[in-house]
């Protein structure tokens, strides 16, 4: 039998109200010794709240009960809506660690029952976690539309769908053994599937809206970089000197660009050097010209690294000099160029987001649609029902490893982790 957990609920004392959960088997007992008589399932009582042993008076509060298995953990669940004073919070929790069975519950421990029991997959409970880190109106709607299982809906589109081709393939494997020809419908669809995996995986990813989007400002040494990220930022955040590979490390600056989160990165000077610790600077400043979602290219437009989302600056356009075609003239002694600059960099990382109102992957999510995507393209080209048989069970696993039916423990305690304590 699984423990009967307690927590705080709500945030820190003191507080206009606090609310304190229990969930498991002996929640409603351990709720009656300190509350009386519980209301009704899936209603809500005021009551006085008494110490279970000594029969003190600890404060009067709203009791809400909840019946396994219509409650959000899946289980018997109490809530205490009480006075948010620390001693009245304190009074409460210790009376419950007293009560024989109980123990304080884990951080995310209530949300790992409520998908241990099967009410919620692990793109919900990701969504979930989001949605309790949502800083921002975007960030909160997608979180939203995650927790709500708005994935969860269409992954199980996807597996009714791989079950069907599954148990055409095992048909045809059980009465057709000597009949080698395939049913092109059966190939076609398999091949239908995988191309719909494929456009999901298209879309912007869920990252850059969470984390911000990485912009990366690059360019050989002294052309500015530094100089540049200080004007935006209008902070002397970033070392500016004459001399050339002063910036070792990158230094990052979290902006809003009309509501656009993004990561403003300065980087050392992309050249050969024979300075071991500049030599490092410039080997991470590589990496993070990879990674950029926009790269802001101070210099020469001809030498610039390839990258899909590039904006070529012209920099110190105070000292003249002639700007390349289709490059930004910027400088930061005169600040002219600064808002063009920015209003591209707004556009381009813009472009890196996904829709407001569309479902979209996280890392981790897009790496078993893309398992299930491979898997499906596999049995969309293979010429045996065999073949074909195993690759369909290998998308069903994909597909269970995105919901968390089959997973890894670690995946669990990574996210589950992330949850504050009484969630
Ligand atoms: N005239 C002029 N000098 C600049 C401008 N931006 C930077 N500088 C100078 O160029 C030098 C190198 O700048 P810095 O920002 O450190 O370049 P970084 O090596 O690319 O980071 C410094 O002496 C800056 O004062 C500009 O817009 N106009
Ligand atoms: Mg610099």
């Amino acid at each position: 039998m699984a423990d009967t957990i307690y927590a705080l609920s709500s945030g820190r004392p003191p507080a206009a109200i606090s609310v304190i959960r229990i969930s498991g088997p002996s929640a409603h007992a351990a709720a009656q010794q300190i509350a009386g008589t519980l209301p009704e399932a899936r209603t809500a009582a005021v009551r006085e709240l008494r110490h279970p042993v000594s029969g003190e008076l600890l404060d009067e509060g709203l009791v809400l009960r909840f019946d396994a298995p219509a409650s959000s953990t899946g289980e018997d669940i109490v809530e205490f809506q009480c006075h948010g004073g620390r001693a009245v919070v304190d009074a409460l929790l210790a009376a419950l660690s007293g009560t024989e069975g109980l123990r304080e519950a884990r951080p995310g421990e209530f949300t790992r029952r409520a998908f241990e029991n099967g009410r919620i997959d692990l793109t919900e409970a990701e969504g979930l976690a989001d949605l309790i880190e949502a800083e921002t109106e975007s960030q909160r709607k997608a979180a939203l539309a995650l927790a709500e299982g708005g994935l969860k809906k269409q992954i199980s589109i996807w597996q009714e769908r791989v079950l069907g081709l599954s148990a055409q393939a095992e048909r045809a494997i059980d009465y057709d053994e000597d009949d080698d020809a395939l049913d092109p419908s059966m190939v076609r669809e398999c091949t239908a599937l995988a191309d719909e995996l494929q456009l999901w995986l298209d879309r912007p990813r869920i990252e850059p809206l969470k984390d911000g989007v990485l912009v990366v400002v690059a360019g050989l040494p002294n052309a500015g970089k530094s100089s540049l990220i200080n004007a935006i930022s209008g902070e002397e955040r970033a070392i500016v000197t004459d001399i050339p590979g002063t910036t070792r490390d990158h230094i990052e600056v979290p902006l809003s660009l009309g509501g656009v989160p993004i990561r403003l990165t300065d980087t050392a000077g992309l050249h050969d050097t024979d300075d071991v610790v500049e030599a490092i600077g410039v080997e991470r400043a590589s990496k993070l010209v990879e990674m950029a979602d926009v790269l802001v290219w101070l210099g020469d437009p001809d030498v610039a690294p390839a990258h899909a989302r590039l904006i070529p600056v012209h920099a110190k356009a105070d000292l003249g000099g002639n700007a390349p075609a289709g490059s930004v003239s910027v400088s930061t002694v005169t600040s002219q160029g600064i808002d063009a600059l920015l209003e591209q960099i707004e556009r381009q990382a813009r472009s890196v987001l996904p829709a407001e109102d569309a479902l979209s992957l996280n890392r981790r999510q897009a790496q078993h649609v893309d398992e299930a995507r491979s898997a499906l393209t596999a049995a969309g080209s293979a010429n045996d029902l065999l073949l074909i048989a195993e690759d369909l069970r290998l998308a069903r696993t994909a597909f269970d490893r995105l919901t968390g039916r089959a997973g890894v423990e670690d995946v669990f305690d990574a996210l589950f982790g992330r949850f504050c304590l009484g969630k």
